[in-house]
């Protein structure tokens, strides 16, 4: 892809609207606007209204146009923004016409590829870019845009230049000096690590509730047949969503439903009811339920007798719930489990209360900085084992210097990967196609 072409996309979706924005980036987008004005003269960030005209002076429609000249704009190009009327024909004709006087349509995310490749953003907020576009609540909307403002960037700049700096004096001390490191060097070079630790840790673990908050989370409603599994769910729907009926074995698909609790967008899975199936649809619904549970962030057993039994899973946090408390069934007599009535709605909102605990969503703060892609966190757990070796190192009676600055070194082209610095073309071409063509 190359960067010195003028590119052309809508940066608003295809469909009839108010107003639709057609974006052209690169060295011909004055040239080109030029040519699509008749020769107009517009002045830099000032909108302008005037008429769009094909090639042989036939007007298409009256628009707005602003101009951004490099480096001040989005991708650091000279960018041209055209608001037209919102109709997709007319914008395609735009972006056609455009083409003829020599752009070409944009891939996906190529805006944004510009701007980081000019050093607008780097690969952190580009991910941003791409999580608020999709993000489904305010919540994430605001993490999000403060990792744009570059809340995340500062926190790795600063890992990074604490990096240099002690690879700094490690390789002073392989270059120059002859000396064993002292024990006092030695205990200062330990704080430092320590200290680069504890800011990974915290990032690393932020990616729990980061992931919940940009991804969401699943939560499979689970148990025998009839115990009210799909009544629950029409409960936290507030509509009547899935089947329910007295035959036990009515559920055979999942049901999902997704509700925003704490700013997280969670899905709630209604599933076939768990027992030795009596036929093949029932076998693959059972079978159904069980994948579901393995990509479960959470379960909520739901049993209708007090004595019933609950699912245990050996990794998954599950929630014991017993239903049907309006017919006054005797309490349970185990010790956590929730109560309710889903036919009646009641004991629901505990419920959920009890979901965003379990999850530990409740803790979520938009004042909080939160790694939100996996390929952040994977990077991130690279350079903390990087460093928890370096400080087993630093520690031991003889230090070896040079492994110590190797894991240093690995620890830094972490940072450097997560920033965009050093990744794979084939992981930037993956981050980039996560975004819109227009953006
Ligand atoms: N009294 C009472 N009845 C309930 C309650 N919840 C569900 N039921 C009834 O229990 C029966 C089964 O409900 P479903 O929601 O279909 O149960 P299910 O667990 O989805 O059943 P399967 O899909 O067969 O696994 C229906 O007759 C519901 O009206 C409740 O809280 N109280
Ligand atoms: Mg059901």
């Amino acid at each position: 892809m190359s960067a010195g072409d003028t590119i052309v996309a809508p940066a608003t979706p295809f469909g009839y609207s108010g107003i639709a924005v057609v974006r052209i980036s690169g060295p011909e987008a004055f040239s080109i606007l030029s040519s699509l004005t008749g020769g107009r003269n517009f002045s830099a960030r000032r909108a302008t209204v005037s008429d769009i005209k094909d090639k042989c002076g036939t007007t298409i429609d009256r628009c707005v146009i602003t101009k951004f000249s490099s480096p001040s704009s989005y991708t650091g190009e000279d960018v041209v923004e055209i608001s037209s009327h919102g109709n997709p024909f007319l914008v395609e004709d735009i972006i056609r016409i455009s083409c003829d006087f020599g752009a070409r349509p944009a891939e996906a995310g190529e805006f944004t590829r510009r701007a980081f490749l000019n050093g607008k953003l780097d690969l952190v907020q580009v991910e941003a870019v791409s999580s608020l576009i999709h993000s489904k609540s305010s919540e994430n909307s605001r993490c999000q845009q403060k990792i744009l403002h570059g809340s995340l960037s500062k926190i790795l700049k600063k890992i990074r230049s604490d990096l240099i700096d002690l690879l700094g004096s490690f390789e002073y001390q392989m270059d120059f000096s002859e000396e064993v490191v002292s024990s006092e060097e030695n205990k200062h070079f330990s704080a430092a690590i320590e200290n680069l630790l504890k800011t990974v840790i915290k990032l690393k673990d932020s990616f729990y509730l980061g992931r919940l908050l940009n991804r969401g989370a699943t939560v499979v409603i689970a148990g025998e047949p009839n115990v009210g599994k799909s009544t629950l769910l029409n409960r936290l729907a507030g509509s009547e969503r899935a089947i329910v009926s007295t035959v036990p074995g009515t559920t055979r698909d999942t049901v999902e439903v997704e509700l925003l609790l704490c700013g997280v967008p969670v899905l709630f899975v209604d599933t076939a009811g768990l027992r030795s199936p009596k036929d093949i649809i029932e076998r693959a619904g059972v079978k159904r339920t069980l994948n579901i549970l393995d990509r479960a962030d959470l379960i909520i057993s739901l049993t209708d007798n007090p004595k019933g039994k609950h699912i245990n899973h050996k990794t998954k946090p599950v929630i014991r719930v017993l239903n049907k408390s309006d017919l006054n069934i005797e309490k349970s007599p185990e010790d956590g489990i929730i109560h309710i009535s889903s036919l009646k709605s009641l004991g629901v909102g505990k419920l959920k209360k009890a979901v965003s605990y379990s999850l530990g969503i409740n803790k979520i703060s938009t004042d909080a900085t939160y790694l939100s892609t996996t390929r952040q966190h994977s990077a991130i757990k690279t350079c903390f084992k990087a460093l928890f070796k370096a400080l087993d190192i630093a520690g031991s009676q003889v230090v070896d210097v040079e492994l110590l600055s190797f894991e240093l070194r690995v620890a830094l082209d972490a940072i450097d990967a997560i920033l965009g610095k050093t990744t794979a073309d084939d992981i930037l071409n993956h981050v980039f196609r996560s975004l819109c063509v227009g953006k």
